[in-house]
């Protein structure tokens, strides 16, 4: 077999490329591991950056999204029974728009089946050949056949624990880590959000976070021990502890059921450098990783996208390698800054084991000169709806 560019994993990332390049003529397979249903599964991202939106119009796959999507305005911030809120429109003339990764990969799926374009499921063993030649080519196991795809690039978009990442020689490639030593517990429940805005709580007790997905389905999670598990906590539990950690005008107004979804994410921050070797290029959770507290992984995933999308239209169109040769200094630019952000949102609202009283008095402090300061919002607003590309 042969394509222009094969794409490991039929992620956000995987799917989005799949279909920005399949508008312009250029051939992909995309090949996954999983199945199409337990990809759309896995319940993840809600927030979507202005520039994640446009990727899609661009693809040709936001029509459900403009017209199911709610547009937020700003967030809460708590801290105890304080809170106040950051308007990102007033600080920064965007809102952000929350529609569930869950949504926007079925999205994805459809127009790629719609396109007749191809998706090779339950693949085994892939493997990445040549990749710093100019005839790379990738090999898989399906159904006990080996499979080998000739190509002139490789986008590897296979996640935290796919191959691509590994197949950069040690030689080469530097990675930065960072692991908390805490996790969230996620529900997702079918009840109306508590607030018509999302709230970050910091709270004695722990990290609190109230989202949703649409009027009747909630999504909330606590700060929780690694060590837990989904089984150690009963809804009650989870209900009765959410209403502690945040203020008490949104403890009276939740309203509870049965969860639907139950899961324990651990929370990290990690760059791989560089993001491309040779015809290879790294994208999405595949070269970097940050704790949710910020909304910043899908978005950061859609960057990497942009960058090379515009890089392969680049080669593929006007024979220019500008594109494809800046690409991991592009994207890695972009990334340090949503990772700095996603790290600093992170230690402000969480409780850590060792912390001194010190240290709660210096997260204190930083809340309150964000809530009294309006250039602090104003910085802090203009991360949350996402840098320039
Ligand atoms: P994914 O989604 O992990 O997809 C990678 C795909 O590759 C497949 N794969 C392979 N396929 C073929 N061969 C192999 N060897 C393979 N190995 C793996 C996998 O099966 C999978 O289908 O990566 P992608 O596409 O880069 O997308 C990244 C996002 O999923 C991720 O960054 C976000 O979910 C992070 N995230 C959030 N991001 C936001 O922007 N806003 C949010 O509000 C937000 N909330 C979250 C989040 C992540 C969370 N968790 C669970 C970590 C909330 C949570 C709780
Ligand atoms: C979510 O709705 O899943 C969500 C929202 C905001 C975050 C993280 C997760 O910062």
């Amino acid at each position: 077999m042969r394509t222009q560019v094969v794409i490991i994993g039929g992620g956000p990332s995987g799917l989005l490329l799949a279909q920005l390049l399949h508008r312009k003529g250029i051939d992909t397979i995309v090949l996954e591991r999983k199945t199409r249903d337990y990809v759309l599964g896995r319940i993840r991202a809600g927030i979507l950056e202005v520039g994640f939106v446009d990727l899609m119009r661009e693809a040709g796959v936001a029509t459900r999204l403009d017209r199911e999507c709610f547009t937020h305005d700003g967030t809460l911030i708590a801290y105890g029974n304080e809170q106040f809120e950051v308007n990102f429109r007033k600080h920064t003339g965007t809102s952000v728009t929350v529609y569930g990764q869950t949504e926007l990969t079925r999205d994805l799926y459809d127009a790629r089946e719609a396109a007749g374009a191809e998706i090779v499921f339950n693949v085994e063993d892939v493997v990445i050949h040549d990749a710093g030649t100019d005839r790379p080519s990738v090999t898989y196991r399906l159904e006990g056949n080996e499979q080998r795809i000739d190509c002139d690039y490789i986008a590897g978009c296979d996640g935290f624990h796919g191959v691509s990442r590994q197949t950069i020689p040690l030689s080469v490639r530097r990675e930065y880590e960072k692991t908390y030593p805490f996790g969230w517990l996620g529900v997702l429940s079918e009840t109306p959000p508590v607030n018509e805005e999302l709230i970050y709580s910091s709270s004695e007790r722990g990290f609190a976070l109230c989202s949703m997905r649409n009027a009747n389905l909630s999504r909330y999670y606590i700060q929780c021990l690694l060590s837990d598990s989904p089984q150690d906590w009963s809804d009650q539990m989870f209900w009765d502890e959410l209403r502690r950690r945040i203020p008490d005008a949104a403890a009276e107004a939740l309203i509870t059921g049965a969860s639907i979804e139950k899961s324990i994410a651990p929370l990290r921050s990690f760059v791989c450098e560089p993001m491309r070797w040779g015809r290879l290029f790294l994208c999405g959770d595949a070269a970097h990783i940050v704790p949710p507290t910020g909304a910043k992984g899908l978005n950061t995933a859609a960057s990497d996208i942009y960058y090379l999308y515009h890089g392969l239209i680049q080669q593929f169109e006007d024979n220019d390698s500008e594109g494809l040769e800046r690409y991991s200094e592009k994207a890695l630019a972009r990334v340090w800054k949503a990772e700095r952000f996603s790290w600093s949102m992170t230690n402000m609202l969480h409780r850590f084991p060792e912390q001194s009283a010190f240290d709660l008095k210096m997260q204190r402090a930083e809340l309150e000169f964000l809530r009294e300061n309006e250039t602090a919002q104003k910085v802090f607003a203009q991360n949350y709806v996402g840098l320039p590309y």
